[in-house]
């Protein structure tokens, strides 16, 4: 079989790509593995239903029920996939002693003790998020832009501790942590005042980034969204909100989910816009089916232009990228893993892309050859240094990954119940 590898790696040297250059380099570019997949997005702070304007369909068997089954299964997804890997957590996946409970607004760094102990056991980095939904404080919908001064203070206090956690996050891992701020606030139907709630959230987010902290161990983000489900009207966090926000606050960054546009948009195309203006961006990539934004990724089309602006802008290291989807009718495992791979079948592909003849071409307005160029590109021989890349990162390949995840089902998960 290593033959395929050495052929396909002579018909890249031919399009002047060094494949070992490539997949050494892969291996070294953090994706932030989400926690929320594993669980359906419950957390371990509250026992309600998940609100917020997301929902999880199905209910595959399995799913981890307390922190130890949840960073089990995290173990185990990271053991599946090539890559190096960030650990991203909800602050609704606070670890509490035994009896003990602190409301969102009073968490503390020691409540993430144990996801600090993980990242390290791995040599890895964490992101944070606050979590603003699925909780009883969320009042009409809203939470930082909420008319209701107690709300918006109780979650601003939130988010502040969130500043805190994030930076004792980097302080301990020794890598930046990427804080991102998004709310389901909106309305169902249509509103009788948009700009108001706008306003109050604009003031709530100054709020919470007005506390002292690092801005190099720090990253906060703005994330927008299009619509929720019960918010189909009005979303207070819209595209233009969270860019403005991003744009006009000196160390905030803009951050793209590509499940939160139209459906015709695209988040590839936007990618070069922003690195237009902004010296550093964050993603959360996810795929969106109709109304849900949070399918697992695949290696389609979009997926791959998305890595591939990523690469052709040499933004690797400017662009912070977090996988955000939730699927619970399939094996949650199997969702997470082909969700990670199929991120970095996207990048590795898009490093094996002849970039620089590719941008010469256009360049020359040589665009009958570019087409040309760009399809032959297509059918290079992709899956090889795939395959070659998953057995040097010693984690399955294609044909024995599904073994793994059924091993794990039948000997793990099937016992939950
Ligand atoms: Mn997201």
């Amino acid at each position: 079989m290593c033959n395929r590898y050495e052929s396909a790696k002579e018909i890249y040297a031919k399009l002047g790509i060094d494949t070992d250059a490539v997949i050494e380099t892969l291996k070294k570019i953090p994706v932030s593995l989400h926690c929320w997949q594993g669980d359906d997005v419950k957390g371990f702070d509250q026992d309600g239903p998940l609100t917020g304007g997301i929902q999880t369909t199905g209910n595959y068997m399995g799913k981890a029920r307390t922190p130890d089954e949840l960073i089990a299964d995290m173990e185990k997804v990271m053991s599946l996939c090539p890559g190096a890997k960030k650990i991203n957590v909800h602050a609704c996946y606070a670890i509490f002693e035994k009896g003990e409970f602190v409301d969102r607004d009073k968490l503390e760094p020691k409540h993430f003790k144990k996801w600090v102990d993980l990242a390290k056991k791995y040599g890895v980095g964490l992101d944070f998020n606050p979590t603003f939904f699925s909780h009883g404080k969320v009042k009409d919908g809203l939470t930082l832009s909420s008319p209701d001064k107690a709300t918006r203070d109780f979650w601003i206090a939130h988010g502040q501790a969130c500043v805190k956690i994030s930076e004792y996050f980097a302080k301990e891992t020794g890598v930046p942590c990427v804080m991102n701020i998004w709310t389901g606030d909106g309305y169902k139907d249509i509103p009788a005042d948009r700009l108001g709630p706008r306003v109050r959230y604009k003031e709530s987010i100054e709020a919470i980034l007005s506390i002292p902290y690092d801005k190099n161990l720090v990253k906060p983000c703005v994330e927008s969204k299009v619509f929720g489900i019960g918010v189909e009207a009005y979303t207070v966090g819209s595209a233009e909100f969270a860019l403005s926000f991003a744009a006009m606050h000196d160390g905030c960054l803009p951050l793209m989910d590509n499940g939160h546009y139209h459906p015709t948009e695209v988040v590839s195309d936007k990618i070069p816009a922003l690195l237009a203006f902004f010296p550093e961006i964050a993603l959360h990539i996810t795929r969106p089916i109709r109304w849900d934004s949070d399918h697992v990724v695949l290696f389609d089309d979009e997926t791959k232009e998305m890595a591939k602006e990523i690469v052709r802008c040499n933004a690797l290291d400017k662009v912070y990228m977090a996988l955000d989807y939730f699927d619970a009718s399939i094996n949650r495992i199997g969702a997470w893993t082909v969700g990670f791979r199929s991120w970095q079948k996207a990048l590795l592909s898009a490093m094996l892309t002849p970039n620089a003849q590719l941008k010469k071409l256009q360049d020359e307005n040589k665009l009958s050859e570019l087409m040309v160029m760009q399809e032959r590109v297509k059918t290079l021989p992709f899956g090889d240094v795939w395959r070659e890349y998953c057995v040097r990162s010693g984690v399955p390949t294609e044909c024995q990954l599904f073994a793994e995840i059924e091993k794990y089902e039948n000997e793990v998960l099937a016992k939950r119940v």
